[in-house]
């Protein structure tokens, strides 16, 4: 089936060329998964997308955990990342002024000649998010700017006012591609899906098949109940690159989220 029927409202209503994008690749993949490749050196790296690459839609990575990082290694890495078809997200967190914001889309690791999406806080006010984008333009390229409306971390800071004021100012700006939400609580997700309207991503980290506390403070929630819940993309890390079978736990973790995306949608 075509990614716009599967999509729905979310595909017709999308304001970013990139959420498209990635809806088809997911589409083609049978995957809501992002994974989050959270090692720490490159043969590890490697390792892990070659093992899972069919399996997922995107690739989330901490350029700055990656111990034996090089420019030349990491250029063949998002080439091979490319060529398995996976959407390439750094999550930076970035939070400084516009300007500045900018300058770090360049610098040592050159975020914006390789990644497709970044995270953004808001906390600095609007203007960070032309500040990404025009560190794109400046390699030529475009990306979209997830907010972090939400996070899966206990005790966090951002209050149900704080989400709202991150709502409002991100579904006014094209740059725009979507939020963070909070995927160990469906009911977050559900008032953050509300508020969003359905041009924009809501992709959830905080998810993995055996839900409770994480370590230092993480909280996990069920793939299912965050995609029922209204997220678009289930952010995966230690459930997937911890497992001893990566590969059959990125499948299971594929499933389980487009079986719940057929059924939210009613194509299944
Ligand atoms: O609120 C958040 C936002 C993010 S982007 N909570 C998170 O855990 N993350 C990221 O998701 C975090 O940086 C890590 O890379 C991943 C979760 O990994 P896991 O091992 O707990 O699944």
């Amino acid at each position: 089936m075509e990614a716009a029927a599967i999509w729905g409202e979310r595909w017709s209503s999308a304001t970013s060329s990139m959420a498209k994008k990635y809806m088809e690749v997911a589409s083609q993949k049978q995957s809501l998964v992002c994974l989050a490749a959270d090692r720490s050196t490159m043969a590890g790296l490697f390792e892990l997308i070659e093992q899972v690459g069919p399996h997922i839609a995107a690739l989330k990575t901490h350029v700055d955990l990656v111990k034996d990082w090089t420019a030349e290694g990491w250029a063949v890495f998002c080439e091979r990342a490319a060529s398995l078809n996976l959407l390439i997200f750094e999550d930076r967190k970035f939070a400084d002024i516009g300007g500045i914001s900018k300058q770090q889309m360049g610098g040592v690791y050159s975020i914006g000649t390789w990644a497709d999406l970044v995270t953004a806080h808001l906390i600095s006010g609007p203007d960070i998010v032309d500040g990404l984008h025009a560190g794109w333009e400046e390699c030529n390229r475009s990306g979209g700017v997830l907010l972090l409306a939400q996070m899966s971390s206990r005790g966090n800071l951002l209050d149900p006012d704080y989400t709202h004021k991150v709502v409002t100012v991100g579904t006014q700006h094209d740059g725009v591609f979507g939020f963070i939400g909070n995927g160990s609580n469906p009911e977050e997700i559900k008032t953050l899906r509300a508020r969003a309207g359905d041009g924009k991503m809501i992709w959830t980290p905080g998810v993995n098949l055996q839900t409770g506390d994480g370590v230092m403070g993480q909280r996990y929630g069920n793939p299912r109940d965050a995609v029922m819940a209204g997220s678009d993309c289930i952010i995966v890390g230690s459930g997937i690159h911890r497992s001893e079978k990566p590969a059959e736990s990125a499948a299971a973790y594929a499933k389980a989220s487009w079986d719940a995306l057929l059924e939210r949608t009613g194509t299944s």
